[in-house]
């Protein structure tokens, strides 16, 4: 793996940290193939969620609740008719894999323990990292859904605030097909909402502070297949929805640092 010498200052100025060829070419490939096998293998039909940082419907969705030890699969919105079939082939359907990727699937925790993700994380500040939550992100191509602003926070509380995000471009990532932004400096802001876990597993966003993200100061991050993109866990960041001819693979990870009080309304319980 390269040195990153300045990743770390980068990653406490701008809110994020960008290193390219982190991931060789060969671990982008293995890590695509083990998703497509993965797509291959799972039934649409056992699908009841339709992923969308939008809508709070999901919430109630048990298939969500309680994929956070687990690999399960989340549609494109635009995937599904009224009646809930499926309007594009099957390997184009999947917006998303999660939760549980980087304990479960054996190639993802292979690629975590070779990539010494902890380390990196603890490179940035995290006295004592927890990898808590993974997602292969495929954005398939023509129809992977937009991800709209957001703070990691508002969906991984701890106390204080010390998610950090490992995301990592399997493909090219272009304004085209759907690359990050992300506002640089912005991390200094405050949390403006939490998505809480009420005990009737109810979920619900609580607004914390009305301040607008500054999207006029907003820059893409353009990266080539390869880089690792580190994002501070305040730091507002999108994506938009790929409406082009090229798929943009990506694999996420949010670790926590087991320093701080995991908040118990959490969605995700910890395994
Ligand atoms: O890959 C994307 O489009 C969004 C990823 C993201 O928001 C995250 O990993 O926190």
């Amino acid at each position: 793996m390269p040195a990153l010498p300045d990743f770390a200052a980068s990653f406490e100025r701008d809110g994020f940290a960008v290193a390219e060829g982190w991931v060789s070419q060969a671990w982008c490939e293995r890590l695509k193939a083990r998703i497509d096998e993965l797509v291959a293998g799972f039934d649409p039909a056992t699908v009841r969620s339709v992923f969308t940082t939008h809508e709070q419907s999901r919430a109630t969705d048990r298939y969500f609740l309680e994929s956070g030890d687990d690999v399960r699969f989340f549609l494109e919105e635009e995937a599904v008719d009224t009646a809930g079939a499926l309007r594009v082939e099957r390997s184009r359907s999947v917006n998303k894999i999660g939760h549980g990727l980087h304990r479960r699937d054996a190639v993802f925790r292979r690629f975590g323990e070779e990539h010494d993700l902890l380390g990196a994380a603890r490179s940035l500040g995290l006295e004592r990292p927890h990898a808590l939550q993974s997602m292969a992100i495929l954005k398939p191509p023509g129809i992977g859904g937009e991800v709209g602003w957001h703070q990691d926070a508002t969906f991984l509380q701890t106390e204080p605030p010390s998610v950090v995000g490992l995301w990592f471009a399997l493909d090219d990532a272009t304004r085209d097909n759907g690359c990050l932004w992300a506002i640089p400096g912005s991390h200094r802001g405050p949390l403006r909402q939490r998505w809480d876990r009420h005990p009737d597993d109810r979920m619900e966003f609580i607004a914390l502070d009305d301040a607008p993200f500054a999207t006029g100061n907003a820059i893409p991050l353009e990266v080539p297949a390869g880089t690792l993109v580190a994002l501070h866990g305040l730091l507002p960041h999108r994506s938009d929805a790929n409406r082009s001819e090229r798929w943009r693979h990506a694999y996420s990870l949010h670790l926590v640092d087991d320093a701080c009080t995991y908040a118990d309304r959490n969605w995700l319980r910890r395994p």
